[in-house]
């Protein structure tokens, strides 16, 4: 079969998987389209359903030239299911299949597995809808909002893109999974969504920008890794939902950037020298840099936790089964089947954290978690260089990963961002300085005014360096009154 790089947007469900020569696979989507839409009016964007959105739809998964913007209710946007491009030849790059062809069929023994990843995949992404839905309402500017709906329609078509691989390779059960990702809901006690940072609340932007960051980059990771995938259905999709991923991550890099820039501005201009004299800071009308800090401590463990234990016989499998890889597998220089190797993993052993070699294929979680902090630290470097630059005396940085976890090593005990192991009166009484306390909360939300004039931006953010799509500082992302 040719690759097919154009998307074809005459169909109800636009594809590059030849779709309307897969009948079973058209009429279970197009059986479940009704209920994706439904989940939409009810959980996408509140109050923005009629809006016309300047929005990017991709009409070819041709890097160079996929993109197309134009006005768009969301309801109407074209979801669709994309893959990147076969790669001729392509072999499995680890594991114990390491240099067979890649499967194309869901090999047997392997099923529930790749299932199971696939749908936690699945989940994460109507889960960051139904989180952001509120927000539309406090955007801080047009461009911001038009770029959180752009992250949420995405999310959906990273839904879409999980479902098509449930209905094409997992007949009944695919179709009952795919059904259970439109009835759980982030947050519900009853059927809540399956990862942990998946439930919580993102209350106001600081908080998106930091979950753009912080979780759409173990989104980042995670991807890579399934990218590796010896299923080459489920590598095909992953590569091309990364190339949609890095504007969210874009957007999180850049709203951070922008909201400590202002503060450092303002703090300047008023002559307050002291980033810590939160009270002064606040009576500027901007975020001061310790609460963002907390922020940044509470979105990056939380993110942490998604990564699972450091030491994973289920990574392990996955890893040995040529299921999930490592990021970046191929550039790495071993044998790819980890049967010897070690790898340093942090754990407690008698009451002190401590650096402990296991088995690498046991640590394959570890590992990715090691490589996330490293990017997640580069970014934060980016940020000490805007503070740098307006002379403020202040450096963010990450929390050490003991620090507030619900997964892995360190669930059962308390730390502080330093590493320092605590009792839990010490953490109960200290907690509120180190992560946002309700304080902190009803400060940011005092901040929250929507913004919704062309060109406008409130006044705890800079506006953008460069306008979407190249258009002006003016530009009118969003049409509310459609
Ligand atoms: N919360 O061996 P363990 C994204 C469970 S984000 C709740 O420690 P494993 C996005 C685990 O399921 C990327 N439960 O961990 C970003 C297991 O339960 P069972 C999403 C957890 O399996 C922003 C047990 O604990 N994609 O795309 O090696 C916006 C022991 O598991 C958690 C993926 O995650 C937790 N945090 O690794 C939108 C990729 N952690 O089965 C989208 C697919 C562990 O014993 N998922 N457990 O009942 C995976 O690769 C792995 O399943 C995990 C866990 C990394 C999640």
């Amino acid at each position: 079969m040719s690759d097919i790089i154009n998307v074809d947007y005459r169909e109800k469900i636009p594809n590059n998987v030849n779709l309307t020569e897969d009948r079973r696979v058209l009429k279970a989507l197009e059986g479940w389209h009704p209920g994706y839409i439904n989940w939409w009016n009810d959980m996408g964007p509140e109050g923005f359903q009629e809006a016309l959105v300047y929005l990017r739809t991709a009409v070819s998964v041709d890097p160079k030239g996929w993109a197309k913007f134009d006005y768009v209710k969301m309801p109407d946007y074209r979801w669709g299911i994309l893959l990147a491009p076969s790669e001729d030849n392509r072999t499995i790059p680890f594991g114990e299949h390491f240099g067979e062809p890649v499967w194309q069929e869901v090999p047997g023994e392997h099923r529930a597995m790749i299932r199971r990843l696939i749908v936690i995949q699945g989940d994460t992404e109507p889960a960051s809808v139904e989180q952001q839905r509120h927000l539309g309402k406090t955007a801080p500017s047009l461009y911001d909002m038009r770029n959180l709906f752009q992250i949420n329609v995405e999310e959906g078509r990273h839904l879409w893109a999980m479902v098509y691989l449930l209905h094409k390779y997992f007949g009944r059960d695919g179709r009952d999974e795919a059904e259970e990702l439109l009835r759980r809901r982030s947050g519900s006690a009853d059927s809540p969504r399956m990862l942990g940072a998946f439930n919580e609340k993102t209350p106001d932007w600081l908080s998106l920008f930091m979950f753009t960051f912080f979780t759409d980059r173990d989104g980042k990771m995670q991807l890579e890794s399934l990218a590796q995938s010896g299923f080459d259905p489920l590598s095909r999709t992953c590569r091309f939902m990364l190339t949609e991923e890095a504007h969210h991550m874009f957007v999180g890099e850049t709203g951070i950037g922008r909201i400590v820039q202002r503060t450092c501005e303002a703090m300047k201009a008023a002559g307050v020298d002291d980033a810590h004299n939160i009270d002064q800071v606040r009576k500027l009308g901007v975020i001061d840099l310790p609460t963002i800090q907390k922020k940044l401590n509470l979105h990056y463990s939380l993110s942490l936790d998604l990564f699972g234990s450091e030491v994973s016989t289920n990574a392990a499998n996955a890893f040995n089964a040529s299921v999930k890889g490592r990021f970046r597998e191929t550039s790495i220089d071993d044998d790819h089947r980890l049967k010897n190797d070690i790898y340093p993993v942090l754990k407690l052993v008698k009451g002190e954290i401590k650096r402990v070699n296991e088995p690498a294929l046991t640590a394959i979680n570890m590992r990715l978690r090691d490589d996330y902090t490293r990017d997640c630290a580069k970014g934060i470097e980016r940020f000490n260089k805007i503070i740098e630059r307006t002379d403020v005396d202040f450096r963010l940085a990450l929390p050490h990963v003991a620090f507030h976890r619900d997964i892995g090593e360190f669930k059962d005990v308390q730390a502080t961002p330093a590493g320092k192991l605590i009792d839990d009166a010490t953490w109960a009484s200290d907690k509120d300085q180190w992560l946002p306390s309700t304080s902190d909360g009803a400060f940011i939300a005092s901040l929250m005014k929507p913004m919704a004039e062309p060109g406008q931006f409130a006044s705890w953010i800079s506006p953008p360096k460069v306008g979407i799509d190249n258009r002006p500082g003016d530009f009118e992302y969003v049409k509310i009154a459609a």
